[in-house]
């Protein structure tokens, strides 16, 4: 078919660029139909330094379904109406909602108009099989688009459901780069579509931390004024109240109004775009959550209380509209170190029509009980067990399809054990501070000055993107094959090289990431590109207790053992997975996708430095042809004339 369209244009003399109809984005926010044509969605983005309450302020406010739209039909960005340097795309916070449907080509002209910047944006949870150069990492998949460039992103989607994007460059999803990608699929399609009426855009809800100055004020990090990465607050699709921390006033920011109909059923889609360690966790007054798929896989309908959600993760649930009409609170408070300041923020959940209910005062950071909490933070009931405690662990989800059985085969082709820590120079300041000495390191908030690793590995960008320049060959490693400087590592400085493992195309990928880095009450959530994979284990160890190497030997055996016993039935599938504190995860994945994927810790000041590994799938030979007149970029050390 595509072969003799593209002759009849040949034909008729027309190039085939000409032909194609792009939609906008608004068309392609449409109803999936069975049998419908792809649409070409064309998305422009213009991304910039502003301002949050600024100048637009004065002339016009945002309303809520304004933020929404693709396009800002009011330049204020209200936030929670501090004045604030923001990165903003399209003069929005939250960037455009992408909506699609699967098979939909999609087209993002990315115009870089932040002077000075560079950017790149990644298509969290969008696999890109066949469309590699378009992941976005930077020095992998492309170079970073320099400011004054504009950049195309163009794949077709694949993969449905409520996906993500952002930057993917330093700290600068934190300021405003950011935003939902939905793929939707035919309600047909829908394995749990017969559990709710309706799936709309104004109830995907994005949540995200925000801090008042840039958040590359806190890379590296200060240790004498304001220490640490703590956010200042928590926005729901970009708002919120701030409560000033002196004198606990709220100011008079609306909070986000979901709107409902009594007796109806709504998929909720929520996206967890935090950056800094602070997991979240959603609550709804006097609604249960039913989950139905999580990272964009489906899963078997589940009702919970409350859920907590780590940076990067999604999760779809069914919310009916089944209590007295009236408002509801929906809470969003920040755990982890944010616990300290009890950080927390709202929306509302109306019903429309008669009110038979009034809106009680909003509920305390610790005033809510719940029965069923998802994906709690204290994981030692999880490993092995049936849900009990009123804890429900990721693990403990049933994939909704039946999975591929290779992946419950006994020995995986391919197992890497991957263990996480900080390296901390506390002690070594005065070296580490010396003259020449130039290791990368960032300030977490006890003010030690510390490395991200891996393996024992710190990651460190290439200088020319893996995928089609080989330039970048030379700085890849692995702990069997360390580059020269750190063969013979210095007393201080952490092996820093191109963490990359190899793996064959189509084996079967057992990880085991497990936490070694000692800190309470932080917990790392881990994202794949490319690939979801099966949750197989996940467990936490008793404070106070080391994960050893013996430990994860015994998790493991455990693992095989289950594995033998045909116990694991249905593992649910995920992309990006919160590793308990002082614990472990057992994902497994098909590596049926050539490329280089990044895995990483998805808190940015890890990412930032040195918590990644790369995944290289397949050979070269496997990819398309890089895309014609594909950017390149490198170090540029000639020779000097003479
Ligand atoms: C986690 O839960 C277990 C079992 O309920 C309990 O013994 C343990 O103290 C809890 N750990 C933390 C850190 O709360
Ligand atoms: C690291 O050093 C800083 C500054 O001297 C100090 O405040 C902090 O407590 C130290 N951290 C540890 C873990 O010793
Ligand atoms: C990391 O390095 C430490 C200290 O050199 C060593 O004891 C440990 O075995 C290494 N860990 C791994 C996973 O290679
Ligand atoms: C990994 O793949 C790259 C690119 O194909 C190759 O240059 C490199 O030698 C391989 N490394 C190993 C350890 O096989
Ligand atoms: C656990 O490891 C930390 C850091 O290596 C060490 O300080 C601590 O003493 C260890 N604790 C136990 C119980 O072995
Ligand atoms: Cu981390």
């Amino acid at each position: 078919m595509k072969f003799f369209l593209l002759c009849f244009i040949y034909l008729l003399g027309i190039k085939a660029s000409n032909s194609i109809v792009f939609s906008s984005p608004k068309e392609c926010a449409r109803n999936c139909k069975d049998g419908e044509p792809p649409k070409y969605c064309y998305v422009k983005f213009i991304l910039e330094y502003y301002t949050s309450n600024g100048m637009a302020c004065n002339w016009c406010m945002p309303n809520i379904t304004n933020q929404l739209s693709t396009e800002a039909l009011c330049e204020c960005i209200i936030a929670d109406g501090i004045e604030k340097t923001v990165l903003s795309i399209n003069r929005m916070i939250p960037g455009p909602t992408i909506q699609v449907c699967k098979g939909d080509h999609v087209i993002i002209d990315l115009e870089n108009a932040a002077e000075g910047l560079e950017v790149t944006i990644h298509w969290h949870g969008v696999f890109q099989n066949g469309y590699q150069y378009y992941d976005g990492v930077p020095f992998i998949t492309q170079c970073p688009i320099p400011s004054g460039n504009t950049f195309r992103y163009d794949f077709v989607v694949d993969n449905e459901g409520t996906h993500f994007y952002h930057s993917h460059i330093s700290v600068q999803m934190m300021d405003g780069q950011y935003g939902g990608l939905i793929v939707r699929v035919p309600k047909s399609q829908e394995p749990n579509g017969f559990l709710y009426d309706e799936d709309l855009a104004e109830h995907i809800m994005v949540i995200s931390d925000w801090m008042h100055e840039l958040s590359l004020e806190h890379y590296p990090g200060k240790v004498r004024s304001d220490i640490g990465q703590t956010p200042d607050n928590i926005l729901i699709n970009g708002r919120g109240k701030y409560t000033d921390p002196v004198t606990k006033r709220k100011n008079n920011i609306p909070y986000y109004v979901f709107n409902v109909d009594p007796g109806k059923r709504y998929r909720f889609r929520v996206i967890n775009g935090f950056g800094t360690v602070c997991l979240a966790q959603l609550t709804i007054e006097w609604h249960s959550l039913q989950i139905i798929a999580m990272d964009g896989e489906n899963v078997q309908a589940v009702k919970v209380d409350s859920v907590i959600m780590g940076s990067g993760e999604r999760l779809d649930f069914v919310l009916s509209a089944d209590q007295p009409p009236g408002s509801y609170w929906i809470q969003v408070k920040a755990l982890g170190e944010c616990r300290t300041s009890e950080l927390q923020q709202f929306a509302i959940l109306r019903y429309s029509g008669q009110v038979s209910r009034q809106q009680t005062n909003e509920p305390g950071y610790s005033q809510w009980r719940y029965n069923w909490l998802f994906n709690p933070q204290n994981a030692t009931g999880c490993s092995g067990a049936p849900p009990n405690n009123g804890r429900l662990c990721v693990n403990q989800m049933q994939s909704f399809d039946q999975v591929d059985p290779r992946i419950l085969r006994v020995n995986p082709d391919l197992q890497l054990i991957l263990p996480f820590d900080f390296v901390s120079y506390n002690s070594t300041l005065t070296t580490f501070f010396g003259p020449k000495k130039y290791d990368k390191f960032f300030v977490p908030p006890k003010a030690d000055v510390s490395l991200s690793v891996m393996r024992n590995i710190s990651y460190v960008e290439p200088i020319s993107p893996l995928i089609s320049q080989r330039e970048g060959y030379k700085s890849l490693c692995n702990p069997n094959q360390l580059i020269q400087e750190c063969r013979n590592p210095g007393k201080y400085t952490a092996c820093s090289c191109t963490h990359t493992y190899n793996i064959t195309l189509d084996s079967i990928v057992e990880v085991v990431i497990y936490d070694q880095t000692w800190v309470e009450d932080l917990s790392h959530p881990f994202h794949l590109h490319g690939h979801s994979f099966y949750v197989f284990d996940i467990g936490q160890f008793t404070s106070g207790n080391n994960i050893t190497s013996e430990k994860i030997q015994r998790v493991l055996q455990r693992h095989q053992a289950r594995l033998m016993d045909g116990d694991y039935i249905n593992p649910a599938r995920k992309d990006t997975i919160t590793v308990p504190i002082n614990g472990f995860a057992t994902i497994r994945f098909i590596a049926n996708n050539p490329g280089w994927w990044m895995m990483h810790c998805h808190f940015l000041w890890h990412t930032v430095s040195g918590m990644d590994v790369i995944f290289h799938v397949g050979e070269p030979d496997d990819l398309p042809p890089i895309p014609e007149n594909f950017p390149t970029c490198s170090s540029f050390v000639p020779d000097v004339n003479v």
